[in-house]
């Protein structure tokens, strides 16, 4: 019927440009929800989301984990992947089969084909919880996208510009989102608003948000 697939394909295309190189792909992810939250608890159950300590010595106000060969990690020496999660001694456990088809998906709808994400780092926010402006740069391979997938309650993403001082524009993510990142836009400063307490009926008072990236 003519309506109901013009009505699907509007929902599943919606592409907003938000730089040259920055795209928000609203509710891509939703197609993969129910295959996305057991494979985030079987992440969770081998290495579950911890408050990880800054070189600076803040705790910070997100908890994290990660998947994939390598997981983003901070404490007093300083930003860096590594092979294994220094709270067990494991590899951090494998990607999810579901995680990389959808990384890879979002990656070739906002234009970047090829995408072989090799770590995932997994964001939990609880209410008043906040990230900071900051840049992605301890990846080896900046020409890689990165493409984030966003869960649970909304939240506010500041996208700021290539110093810490731009202007930020403030978009707001919404359970199912993906935003896809590279390009000139791989550097931009980001980062997240402290959030409201707007529970969600799937997540409850969370919002998860986990970032596909080629780090190695
Ligand atoms: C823009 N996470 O984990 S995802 C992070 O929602 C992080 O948890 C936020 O920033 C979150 O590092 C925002 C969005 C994101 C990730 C990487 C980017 C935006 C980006 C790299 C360049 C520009
Ligand atoms: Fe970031």
């Amino acid at each position: 019927m003519m309506s109901f697939d013009l009505f699907a394909s509007e929902i599943v295309d919606e592409r907003i440009s938000i730089g040259p190189g920055a795209y928000v792909l609203r509710g891509f992810a939703l197609p993969y929800v129910t295959q996305l939250l057991p494979a985030i608890e079987a992440v969770e159950q081998q290495a579950p989301c911890r408050h990880m300590v800054t070189p600076g010595g803040f705790t910070m106000s997100v908890a994290l984990t990660n998947c994939g060969r390598l997981g983003w990690t901070t404490d007093r020496r300083g930003y860096r992947y590594t092979e294994t999660d220094p709270a067990s001694g494991l590899p951090w456990p494998d990607m999810p089969p579901s995680f990389r088809s959808l990384a890879k998906e979002a990656a070739t709808a906002a234009g970047f084909d090829h995408f072989e994400p090799d770590a995932c780092l997994l964001n939990r926010y609880v209410p008043g919880a906040k990230m900071s402006l900051h840049q992605d740069k301890d990846e080896q391979d900046f020409s890689a996208p990165i493409v984030s997938v966003s869960l649970g309650m909304p939240a506010v993403f500041l996208f700021g510009g290539h110093a810490r001082a731009d202007k930020s524009q403030r978009i707001p993510l919404q359970h199912g989102d993906v935003v896809v990142w590279g390009g000139e836009d791989r550097l931009r400063f980001h980062g997240i608003l402290p959030l409201k307490d707007q529970p969600h009926p799937l997540l409850g008072s969370q919002r998860i948000n986990f970032t596909f990236r080629k780090a190695g």
